[in-house]
């Protein structure tokens, strides 16, 4: 059934007009489509892929902050990231839960990440060289997550709409966290400062490449419009957040790296430099600074989980069985 693979998903179909058209009306009328509800296949698929590589990223971006949490600064500092960092981890588990209601298994979406086929998002192929990149993915990565994911509140599939909401109030969380560490370096002595201006400088332009392609060349994105799974285009979404951002920055004292970075008065909006995107797409494609070891350390506890998946199975098994014994001897 799933031999085109899940990624790569084709939004053009061969199922009846009459049947297309009803269920754009109710995508129209935003009525929520439920897992047993009739979709067409290309919306099943686009599903699949988004919310899989979704949740991939929130499992892989768990390996960038966990590098720190042994050397977080304080005690305070090590409880608050060991708690995003496991909201990522839970993060993960409702997204894949939300993909499976579309009949793919999460053994299957794994496969297909260690394989690199399915991708996730190109922010986590970056190292985390300073205590200050623990601020900066905060402020930004989950700022650029948020500004994303709120509209994916009213997505028109309603498990992944509903996974959403938790997700965006405990992002709201990791937002303030990296938020505040940022402003306490800013605060602190020249050296601290200038750990978090570096921050900023590595961390500011993939962020803005988390948004993906230019709409001009997004592929999904019409099609996803059309489908309410997206409300924003990817453009529109990264302008948000370059207009919520400037006046962060500006509060903390850090420059963002960019000089063609001005309000423009005409349009309302800060008008700002041109992204490189031979960088965002040798980075999507595998050839990021850290896109080997991040692909080996899932497939490290990917390896090392396996005897977890098999005792989980076989306890099953066995309760299944007692369960269907004791309905055998009561009748
Ligand atoms: N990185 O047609 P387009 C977090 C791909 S984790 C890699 O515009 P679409 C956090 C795209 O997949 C939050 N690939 O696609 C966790 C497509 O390729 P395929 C992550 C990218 O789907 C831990 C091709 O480029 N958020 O918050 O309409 C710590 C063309 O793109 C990227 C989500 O996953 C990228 N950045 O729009 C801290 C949000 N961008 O699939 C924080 C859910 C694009 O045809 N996803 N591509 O091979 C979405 O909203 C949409 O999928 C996107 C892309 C806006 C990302």
């Amino acid at each position: 059934m799933y031999s085109q693979g899940l990624i790569g998903a084709k939004t053009e179909t061969t199922e009846d007009e009459a049947f297309l058209a009803a269920f754009q009306r109710r995508i129209d009328a935003e009525e929520k489509i439920e897992p047993n509800d009739p979709m067409p296949e290309g919306y099943r698929r686009t599903l699949i892929r988004q919310i899989g590589q979704h949740a991939h990223s929130e499992i892989v971006g768990m390996l960038p902050e966990g590098n720190w949490i042994t050397r977080a600064p304080s005690l305070r500092r090590k409880a608050a990231l060991l708690a995003k960092v496991q909201d990522e981890g839970g993060h993960g588990l409702y997204l894949y839960s939300a993909a499976e209601t579309l009949g793919v298994s999460r053994e299957q979406m794994t496969e297909e990440l260690l394989a690199g086929k399915a991708k996730y998002s190109s922010i986590f192929n970056y190292p985390t060289l300073t205590w200050a990149d623990i601020g900066a993915i905060g402020w930004l990565v989950d700022g650029a997550a948020i500004m994303n994911q709120i509209p994916l509140c009213r997505c028109s599939y309603g498990p992944y709409a509903r996974a959403m909401i938790r997700v965006c109030k405990e992002e709201s969380f990791h937002q303030r966290q990296g938020y505040e560490i940022m402003m306490t370096l800013a605060n602190g002595t020249p050296e601290q400062k200038e750990l978090a201006q570096d921050a900023l400088n590595r961390w500011w332009w993939p962020s803005l490449m988390m948004f993906g392609p230019h709409d001009s060349d997004s592929q999904h994105g019409d099609q996803s419009m059309r489908w309410k799974i997206k409300r924003f285009t990817n453009d529109e979404l990264r302008q948000q957040f370059v207009d919520s951002t400037v006046p962060q920055a500006e509060f903390i004292g850090l420059t963002l790296p960019d000089p063609e970075l001005k309000w423009n008065e005409e349009r309302g909006h800060y008008d700002f430099g041109p992204i490189d995107w031979d960088e965002f797409w040798r980075v999507v494609k595998g050839g990021g600074p850290m896109n080997k070891e991040r692909l080996e350390a899932r497939q490290k506890a990917w390896d090392e989980g396996a005897w977890v998946r098999e005792a989980a199975l076989a306890h099953a098994e066995k309760r299944k069985a007692r369960r269907e014994a004791a309905k055998m001897a009561a009748e």
